[in-house]
C-alpha cells in the first residue's frame, strides 16, 4: 500500500474517522511519523489550499480536512513529541489578533513540541496583552503567526508593546505564515522568520544551540 497517497487522500477528503487507522498502519509498516507529516500531512493541506484559491472547496470542505489533519497530528504527536533538545525553553505561539487562522499555528506548535521545545499554544485572535503575559510567564521565544495581510500589521503592534514595556530584549521573536516574509518580518524588528514548521524548529535548534556555546 502506497501510505503516503493514502494518507494525502485521507487528509484531502476529510476522511476524519479512518485517518488514525490509516497511520497506525503506515507506522506498522515502517514509515516514520515525521515522514507521515512532511510527505503527506503538509502537502495535503496545501493542496486544500490549492482547491480553496481555485474555488473548489469552500469553508465546510476546508475544515472537514483542517480537523481530519488535526486527528492525524493527534495520533502521532506521542511519536513526535521524541527530541531532547531545547527542552528548557518555553515558547509561546499564537495567532495575532483579528486571524481566525490556525491550522498552520497549530502545525509549527507541534513541531516544536516534537522538537523538545516547552510550548504554550495560545490559540488565535489574541491581543497583544496575552503575548507580554506570556513573556511574564517564563516565555522566552514569541511566536507570532499571522494568515492575512490586514493581521500582518498586529504583529508589529506586538512587538512593539514589548519594547514600550521594556521586556522586548528578554524574549526571542519569531514570526511566520503565508503572507509573511524575511523583509516584512525585519521591518517590524522581529528576530526570526521561519516560512514552514520544519524551518521554525530549524531556527530555534539553531538558536538554542548557539546559546549552549554562549551561556
Ligand atoms: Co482563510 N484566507 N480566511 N480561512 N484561508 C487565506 C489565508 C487566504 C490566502 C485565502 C485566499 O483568499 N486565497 C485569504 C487571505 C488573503 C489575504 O489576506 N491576502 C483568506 C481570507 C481572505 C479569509 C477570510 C477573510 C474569508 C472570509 O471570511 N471572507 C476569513 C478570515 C477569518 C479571520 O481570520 N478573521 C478566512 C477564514 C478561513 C477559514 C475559517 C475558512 C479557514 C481557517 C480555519 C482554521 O485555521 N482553523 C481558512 C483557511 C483554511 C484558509 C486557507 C485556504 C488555508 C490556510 C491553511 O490552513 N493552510 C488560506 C489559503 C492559503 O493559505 N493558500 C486562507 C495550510 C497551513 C499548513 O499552512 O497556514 O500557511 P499555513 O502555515 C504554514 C506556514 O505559513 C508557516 O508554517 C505553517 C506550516 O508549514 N507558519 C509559520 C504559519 N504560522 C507560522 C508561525 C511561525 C512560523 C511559521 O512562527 C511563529
Amino acid at each position: 500500500m502506497d501510505w503516503i497517497k493514502r494518507l494525502h487522500e485521507a487528509v484531502v477528503k476529510g476522511q476524519k474517522r479512518e485517518i488514525a487507522g490509516f497511520a497506525a498502519e503506515a507506522l506498522k509498516e515502517g514509515m516514520s511519523a515525521s515522514a507521515i507529516v512532511d510527505e503527506a500531512v503538509i502537502p495535503a493541506m496545501n493542496k486544500v489550499s490549492e482547491l480553496w484559491r481555485n474555488e473548489e472547496y469552500f469553508v465546510p470542505e476546508v475544515m472537514r480536512s483542517a480537523s481530519t489533519m488535526q486527528v492525524c497530528m493527534d495520533a502521532l504527536k506521542p511519536l513526535l513529541v521524541t527530541g531532547e533538545h531545547g527542552k528548557d525553553l518555553k515558547v509561546a505561539i499564537g495567532t495575532v489578533k483579528g486571524d481566525l487562522h490556525d491550522i498552520g499555528k497549530n502545525l509549527v506548535a507541534i513541531m516544536l513540541e516534537g522538537a523538545g521545545f516547552q510550548v504554550e499554544n495560545m490559540g488565535v485572535d489574541l491581543p497583544p496583552e496575552q503575548f507580554l503575559e506570556a513573556a511574564q510567564r517564563g516565555a522566552k521565544v514569541i511566536g507570532l503567526s499571522s494568515l492575512l495581510t490586514t493581521s500582518m500589521p498586529g504583529m508589529g503592534t506586538v512587538i512593539e508593546l514589548f519594547e514600550t514595556s521594556g521586556l522586548k530584549e528578554n524574549v526571542t521573536f519569531l514570526v511566520g505564515g503565508a503572507p509573511v516574509t524575511a523583509n516584512f518580518a525585519r521591518e517590524i524588528g522581529a528576530d526570526h522568520y521561519a516560512e514552514n514548521a520544519a524551518e521554525a524548529v530549524a531556527v530555534l535548534n539553531n538558536l538554542f544551540d548557539s546559546d549552549a556555546q554562549n551561556p
